[in-house]
């Protein structure tokens, strides 16, 4: 059977207009502070999903290979999970589905019954993706969703008859500091229903040099990636950034335990941003910090998935040990008085 692979795009006018006003506040309220801070889920525009995925081939960026190799060693212990089910295999920042193209082949190969349901915020990465899966994969059925992922669970709610193995790959989470992470994954627990699957991806703590290198590629493409938000800035609320009177920086904080970015000015300069109406000035050597990558231990997973509701099932390492997919089921359990 052949399946042509849909997009549900983010269709009501208003959730595109909110998208741009809460970029515009967060940017006000992120440069008024101090220090000055940019939030990282604001690098995805298409042209930050394009670096991104030119991030992942690098050679210092062992994350993806790390995680590549983890799905390759154990497609079959994750097929074993949805056994002689039908399941909606859903996916949180899909990208280019390079990683779940591994699972997906080797689910269909099975010919086990499911959809794969990837949600995206980039409009652009999912069109890519529904481009790359309908010519790879014709038999494979489900719809992408362009939308913030609490958005795309909530209409993904409404068809809750399947039992869902959720993915959320790449240390994506590892975005989130540890209050938002609980946040996040309670969220999620609540979305979700008994017995639902969940397998998120956790950058593990090693050689602090290993991972700075990974942040400061030799190519210059994280860089890049990170220069993106002001130009992102300039491009949709009228800023005037000089890009090249600004640098990354990135380093480890072995006391958070995250890789932080920033991006430094260069020398005192000002500001202007037009959908603002606001000038910001920036003193020589004055920072933005942009991005946190946290890094865990394995203490770090299990006290996450105790405090949100969810059960280990089993924890999936690559050969070297850099990178785990830790799968976790929800338990919801109904006290004899709530059965009916
Ligand atoms: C997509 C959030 C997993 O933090 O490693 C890559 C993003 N930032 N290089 C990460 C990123 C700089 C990446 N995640």
């Amino acid at each position: 059977m052949a399946c042509d692979y849909k997009i549900l795009s983010n269709l009501d006018l208003e959730n595109l207009v909110n998208e741009k006003q809460s970029f515009a506040l967060d940017v006000l309220v992120g440069l008024s502070e101090t220090p000055k801070r940019l939030s990282s889920r604001y690098f995805y525009d298409d042209r930050g999903s394009e670096l991104f995925r030119q991030i992942m081939d690098l050679p210092e960026y062992y994350l993806t290979k790390c995680e590549i190799n983890v799905l390759e060693r154990n497609r079959e212990g994750i097929a074993e999970l949805v056994e002689d089910t039908r399941f909606n295999l859903v996916e949180l920042g899909a990208g280019d589905g390079r990683k779940t193209s591994i699972l997906i082949n080797h689910l269909l190969s099975k010919k086990m019954d499911f959809k794969y349901i990837p949600i995206d915020i980039s409009e652009g990465a999912m069109k890519e993706l529904a481009k790359n899966l309908n010519e790879k994969f014709p038999s494979l059925c489900g719809e992408g969703i362009v939308a913030e992922y609490f958005n795309g669970l909530k209409w993904l709610g409404k068809t809750a008859s399947r039992k869902n193995l959720v993915l959320f790959l790449g240390s994506n989470l590892g975005n989130f500091n540890k209050s938002q992470s609980r946040v996040f994954l309670r969220n999620l627990w609540n979305t979700l229903n008994n017995g639902d699957l969940l397998i998120t991806g956790f950058d593990l703590k090693k050689d602090i040099e290993l991972m700075s290198r990974a942040y400061n590629d030799s190519r210059g493409i994280t860089r890049e990636f990170n220069l993106n938000l002001l130009k992102r800035i300039n491009r949709e609320l009228g800023g005037n950034f000089e890009i090249d009177k600004f640098r990354h920086f990135s380093s480890y904080d072995v006391f958070s335990g995250a890789m932080e970015s920033y991006l430094v000015s260069l020398e005192k300069q000002t500001v202007y941003i037009k959908a603002l109406s606001h000038k910001f000035t920036f003193e020589a050597w004055e920072p933005i910090h942009t991005e946190y990558s946290y890094k865990y231990l394995e203490s770090n997973i299990v006290d996450l998935a105790e405090a949100t509701g969810f059960v280990i099932e089993k924890q999936l390492y690559d050969s070297k040990k850099y990178f785990v997919d830790s799968v976790w089921r929800v338990l919801k359990v109904t006290s004899p008085d709530e059965v009916i």
